[in-house]
């Protein structure tokens, strides 16, 4: 038997091992169930007591020799193949890179184009209560935008609503800061109305407000026709026709020459030259008192727009649900630098 151990020790030894293939054979040779070390083992039963003890130290050895050889030739192996399968000189893989969502897009560009006349973002809860959304909005107790049909109430009695617009958060800006106030306030709104390619219950709104002494109309131009210029181009001309709000008096909705046509008449601005932007107006001093702000000391305006409106202007997508159903052979044609 020592021969026997002795023969597989320098066996071992020379065993050459140079890929993963040769160190299964040596594993099957040495160290399986079937294999050298374990029938030399089953044999030590059955030998002389008093040899035992030599073999025995003998036979651990080379065991142990073979598992060193084993775990050493296996970490050498696999650090070396691993060493292939990175191999740095290759390029490198592409990084998917995601889509901003349109509105997203639209909202920064709005955002960016009144920061730089110093306007800030403020936002608010989108569950409100009757106070900000209608009664400190000048609006009357029987406006139709309370009714049920247009507003998806949470509670009666109080009333809590959802926002219907951000005009929500201009109330409670109001209520905590004082003039000097100029702020912008993006968000999501809800109006109870039935999903079609013109109109969704959810959609988005960026509101502007603008308080201070001697505030007036040729102000709110003048900020409006910056906004159109940042965001439509340099040549851009505006339109103000009166309008109607509850929150403002004299009110005005603005439009764009033809983004498509640039005035001449097409299809997108049905041969008028020119499209419907937003909505605004010197803010009710009603509201102002509302939100105890002195109305004899301070005027101010007000304007809002949706970004769903704008973003179809802009990319030409005519129907509003498909900003709402996160198809990705939709979103991820909006792949920009932003
Ligand atoms: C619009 C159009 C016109 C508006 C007014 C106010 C406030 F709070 F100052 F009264 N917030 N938003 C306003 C005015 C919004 O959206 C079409």
């Amino acid at each position: 038997m020592l021969d026997f151990i002795e023969k597989y020790q320098s066996e071992i030894d020379a065993y050459v091992i140079a890929n993963s293939e040769e160190l299964e054979n040596f594993r099957l040779k040495f160290l399986s169930k079937k294999g050298v070390i374990s029938t030399l083992f089953q044999q030590f039963k059955e030998i002389s007591p008093e040899k035992k003890k030599e073999t025995g130290l003998r036979l651990n050895r080379l065991k142990e020799s073979a598992n060193h050889k084993y775990e050493n030739q296996k970490g050498i192996l696999s650090s070396s193949e691993n060493f292939i399968a990175r191999d740095l000189t290759l390029p490198a893989e592409p990084i998917p890179l995601g889509a901003r969502h349109p509105v997203s897009l639209i909202r920064k560009e709005i955002v960016t184009a009144f920061s730089k006349i110093g306007f800030t973002v403020a936002e608010g809860p989108e569950i409100e209560d009757d106070w900000h959304v209608f009664t400190g909005l000048n609006f009357p107790v029987e406006h139709p935008a309370r009714d049920m049909q247009d507003t998806f109430f949470i509670e009666k009695n109080p009333d809590i609503v959802l926002r219907t617009h951000t005009s929500s958060v201009q109330v409670r800006v109001m209520e905590t800061l004082s003039p000097p106030i100029r702020k912008i306030f993006p968000g999501r709104v809800f109006r109870n109305e039935a999903i079609s390619a013109r109109a969704h219950c959810i959609f988005h709104q960026i509101e502007g407000l603008y308080i201070d002494r001697n505030v007036s109309f040729a102000d709110l131009k003048q900020t409006l026709m910056f906004f159109a210029r940042e965001m439509f181009g340099e040549k851009t001309q505006i339109r103000l026709r009166p309008s109607f709000f509850p929150f403002t008096e004299p009110s005005a909705e603005m439009d764009v020459s033809c983004t498509i046509c640039g005035g001449s008449g097409c299809n997108v601005c049905k041969y008028t030259g020119y499209l419907e932007i937003l909505g605004c107006g010197m803010v009710d001093p009603n509201v102002l008192e509302a939100s105890s702000i002195d109305s004899k000391e301070y005027t101010g305006f007000a304007f809002g727009m949706g970004l769903e409106r704008i973003a179809m202007l802009k990319y030409q997508v005519n129907d509003l649900r498909l900003y709402f159903e996160n198809d990705i052979r939709f979103l991820k044609q909006f792949t920009s630098a932003y």
